[in-house]
């Protein structure tokens, strides 16, 4: 049986668009970081008009949030992207500065990569708008790597594009070059579909940890569902492994039901000192849960081999001819002759 690495925490869902102190139809895909030991959450709110703004809540305990009153005194938009729709922030924080990696949108220009900073959530600045149209899922490693901000993303602009993660370096936030791509969505598995990044980055002894969305398409829709993969710690381009199995899937109502059915969709991976890690998602486009496992056990999924999975011979998941019957022993007459 398929080893489940991830609870979804009892009180699911944790946060709805009741909790919202105005009037919201849903809440979800919420960025979460911890900060002056508060959990602090940024959510995408649908609103009763049309566009998803970010809202902020707070919490004591991780499980019980409480929005801010106040909306959030998000920068004047960049005159050459006038986003109008703001989406699925994902929050790294650098030194003594906060990134807020999200998905910038302008009806009539298409989706790109916004960043944001603040140091307290109070004031908030703009520092770019970092790709061309047709890309979101971008996320930011939590420390420089070869002297550069370097962060993940999903180009989708070209109907060419594999919808795969690609990764890209910048001195300054503002300029990014050096683009490669990273991984592609797999034939035969959860994510054959699209794929983008699912939470920012955890470096551990044997690579970057990446949690990642995938999606399959059904007669009924797309299902989305997280996964994890490692990343070279030197070179996050290069995989050193990947989830066979998803790790976190759509299964109850809250997340079957809604805005958009059959989702999991996250932007965050919290972890605590006693190496669990608490990951708060976006259910079905519509509320937040909780899900939480150890470390050891994500780390251990991007290696883990699927027994049920079909392995053509031809197919990437082949893992070789089985071995050769071990060859029948003949007997050789002794050397000796028998004594008569
Ligand atoms: C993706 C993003 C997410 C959303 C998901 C499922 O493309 O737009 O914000 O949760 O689709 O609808």
């Amino acid at each position: 049986m398929t080893k489940r690495i991830l609870a979804k925490h009892p009180e699911n869902p944790i946060l709805t668009a009741a909790d919202f102190p105005g009037a919201a139809m849903y809440i979800f895909n919420p960025g979460v970081i911890k900060f002056n030991g508060e959990y602090l959450m940024m959510a995408d709110v649908a609103t009763l008009a049309q566009p998803i703004f970010l809202h902020m809540a707070r919490s004591k305990d991780g499980v019980h949030f409480k929005f801010d009153e106040k909306p959030l005194a998000w920068p004047e938009p960049d005159p050459i992207h006038p986003e109008d729709c703001i989406y699925d922030p994902r929050i790294t924080k650098i030194g003594e500065e906060y990134f807020i990696v999200y998905a910038s949108s302008s009806e009539g220009r298409g989706v790109r990569v916004g960043i944001v900073k603040t140091r307290d959530f109070e004031k908030f600045e703009r520092v770019s708008i970092a790709s061309e149209s047709g890309n979101r899922n971008g996320v930011l490693f939590p420390r420089k790597i070869n002297g550069m901000y370097c962060r993940l993303d999903r180009p989708f602009g070209n109907p060419r594009d594999s919808a795969g993660m690609w990764l890209s370096y910048s001195p300054d936030g503002v300029f990014w070059g050096l683009s490669e791509p990273v991984m592609d969505p797999r034939v035969g598995l959860w994510d054959n579909g699209k794929i983008g990044a699912g939470a920012v980055p955890i470096e551990t002894e044997h690579g970057w940890l990446c949690i990642y969305h995938g999606t399959t398409q059904t007669g009924a829709g797309v299902i989305y569902r997280l996964g994890a993969a490692m990343l070279d710690l030197k070179n996050p381009a290069k995989v050193l492994a990947r989830s066979e199995d998803s790790i976190l899937w759509p299964e109850f109502d809250y997340e079957m039901f809604g805005r958009v059915p059959n989702v999991v969709f996250s932007c965050n991976a919290i972890v605590e000192d006693d190496g669990m890690v608490r990951i708060y998602y976006g259910a079905a486009d519509t509320c937040v849960g909780l899900a939480e496992g150890h470390i050891e056990d994500i780390i251990e999924s991007c290696y883990s081999k699927n027994p049920y999975l079909l392995r053509p011979k031809g197919s990437p998941y082949y893992l070789g001819d089985a071995p050769k019957a071990a060859p029948v022993r003949v007997e050789q007459p002794s050397a000796e002759p028998a004594s008569v």
